[in-house]
């Protein structure tokens, strides 16, 4: 049985040479998501992909801060903010996508942690969660009134941008098998309850791919 996927985007979030096997912000298993985002994307009407892209002194690094350590957390102007090793910097080969990745399909690429002193996890709002990124108005115009996510990192960009397409009046479903999660410190439990609590539907590829 096929779904109705024709007011329906897919968006792939973030499978990006560091977010895979050997990069600077490795997933566990961040490249088994491909085959099954390749076999998901002519399924749908409108194909969005986020590439995470931060300047080289980005204030998300641990580096940008004296003697900060990778995935401790300090606070920022909007908030709490975990320090990442140094990840996906604009043009480097780190934040180039996955070549095994079909972005041939992509319709458009949104960008996003470009600005220095703000991370962005979602491909809707920048971590200070006002700051647009304009795919919002682009899905709007394109008739788009569901978004199925899929890519890196479960707990982090896939289930912000789930959270925020639900606040946004989208509906939202998570490919389960077409993600994996960093998992800091329970981060990717809490992610999932709070999917769960804010109406966010979780589904299998085979749910699309039949
Ligand atoms: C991500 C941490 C930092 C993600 C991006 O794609 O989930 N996580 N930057
Ligand atoms: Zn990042």
């Amino acid at each position: 049985m096929t779904m109705q996927l024709d007011r329906a985007a897919l968006i792939v979030v973030d499978v990006q040479n560091d977010f895979c096997p050997g990069g600077a912000l490795a997933v566990a298993e961040g490249d088994a998501v491909i085959p099954v985002i390749n076999r998901l994307l002519p399924l749908f009407a409108v194909r969005v992909f986020t590439q995470d892209w931060h300047p080289a002194d980005h204030l998300s690094f641990a580096d940008s801060h004296a003697g900060a350590l990778p995935f401790s957390t300090i606070e920022l102007a909007y908030g709490e903010q975990v320090l990442w090793p140094a990840h996906c910097v604009q043009g480097s080969q780190g934040a180039a996508f996955h070549a095994d990745l079909d972005t041939r399909s992509a319709d458009v690429i949104i960008r996003k942690g470009f600005r220095r002193e703000i991370d962005s996890y979602s491909a809707f709002h920048e971590n200070d969660r006002t700051t647009p990124t304009g795919l919002a108005g682009y899905l709007r115009e394109r008739g788009v009134e569901a978004v199925w996510i899929a890519g890196l990192a479960t707990d982090y960009c896939v289930a912000y941008s789930a959270l925020d397409a639900v606040r946004l009046g989208l509906g939202a479903v998570v490919i389960e098998d077409a993600c994996r999660a960093i998992d800091l410190d329970g981060s990717l439990e809490q992610a999932l309850t709070e999917m769960q609590a804010k109406g966010v539907g979780f589904a299998r590829s085979e749910t699309v791919t039949g």
